[in-house]
């Protein structure tokens, strides 16, 4: 399978995140993207090339220009007022308070997130137009006739909306694919979520959309991050009303139970016909995460790409989460190695 890939993630590097009251290290860190790479490598999983650019039309089809235009001018903006440290907003449009758009940095920078949870450094910005890149020419390897394709986008995108930052995400890299295949003709576009987290971005992009079906495995939001979106009565609105298929699953939830989950999404991915399947893939759902609480062992995503495999569709598969480095590599690339085997 064919690998995209750009070094430009390492122009971003989070210091810090608030986690149990403590400033700590960010868990997305440049790393994460070196050992799935090397272990692409390893295992000759295929060509690793370097992404196209596309420009930014294709992202304009997901974010809105007001939302590109701050993303791309908060950094130098910052430097004006001599900081160097990473920018974080700290107050947010949340009830009883109005959705004005504020002139200042900070008040902006709160209406353009829904939390604290993405930083913005000097290589944000490239870093995250890059992984956005490597979406759009893994998309186009698809387009182009491959059956499955692998982006590895560093930073993640499947909790960006249309105009929010937020869960280390500024770009949503599957959305943005998604739509590049709506655009080049497709008409049904499945988006199959196996990230521990709710993919929040995504849903929100499409949820009044039958063009681009998303399904989501993830811990239960009553008690995991995003909190606010992902329980099982959000089946879509409007048009996209019965295109939208959450399956929250409690702490603890070993590969019975998960997969048990995927059983029922792909059921449904087949119920819709769908022309491609992007998959946006975290690997958070490992046993030794350091952040989340499922308990799916390394084996278990090579199962998971056969599965995904006997769909029989065109498959591209996007880099989302997966905090335990160590592993994060043998478990991204097992699921693209499931996939391959499953012919
Ligand atoms: C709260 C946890 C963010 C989770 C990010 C993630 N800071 N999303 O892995 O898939
Ligand atoms: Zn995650």
């Amino acid at each position: 399978m064919l690998t995209i890939y750009s070094d430009d993630h390492h122009l971003h590097h989070g210091r810090s995140e608030l986690m149990h009251g403590q400033l700590m290290p960010c868990f997305e860190m440049p790393s994460r993207a070196d050992h799935v790479l090397q272990r692409v490598k390893d295992r000759e999983l295929g060509q690793v090339r370097a992404p196209h650019d596309f420009g930014l039309a294709p992202l304009q089809r997901i974010h809105s220009a007001d939302y590109l235009d701050f993303l791309k001018g908060a950094w130098q903006r910052w430097t004006t007022f001599g900081r160097d440290g990473d920018l974080l907003p700290s107050a947010w449009p949340a009830r009883t308070l109005r959705r004005v758009m504020p002139t200042c940095l900070h008040g902006q920078l709160g209406y353009y997130s829904f939390d604290g949870g993405a930083p913005i450094t000097a290589g944000t910005w490239q870093a995250a137009y890059s992984a956005a890149q490597v979406a759009l020419t893994a998309q186009q390897a698809v387009q182009q006739g491959a059956r499955g394709a692998f982006a590895l986008c560093r930073p993640p995108g499947h909790h960006a909306a249309s105009d929010l930052m937020g869960g280390y995400c500024y770009f949503n890299n599957a959305a943005i694919a998604a739509q590049a295949f709506i655009d080049q003709g497709h008409k049904k576009i499945a988006i199959l979520d196996v990230d521990y987290h709710h993919g929040n971005g995504t849903q929100s992009i499409f949820y009044n959309r039958s063009d681009v079906l998303f399904a989501s495995i993830h811990g239960h939001p009553e008690a995991e991050y995003p909190y606010f979106l992902g329980y099982a009565e959000e089946l879509g609105d409007g048009a996209g009303a019965g295109y939208n298929f959450n399956y929250p699953l409690p702490a603890g939830s070993g590969w019975d139970t998960w997969s048990a989950a995927l059983e029922q999404a792909c059921e449904e991915i087949e119920r819709y016909g769908a022309d491609i399947v992007v998959v946006s893939l975290g690997v958070d759902t490992f046993k030794d995460d350091p952040i989340s609480h499922f308990k799916l062992d390394s084996p278990d995503y090579l199962a998971m790409g056969e599965r995904i495999a006997k769909l029989g569709k065109p498959t591209l598969f996007v880099m989302e989460g997966g905090y335990a480095v160590k592993e994060i590599g043998i478990n991204a690339v097992n699921v693209l190695e499931g996939f391959e085997s499953a012919q």
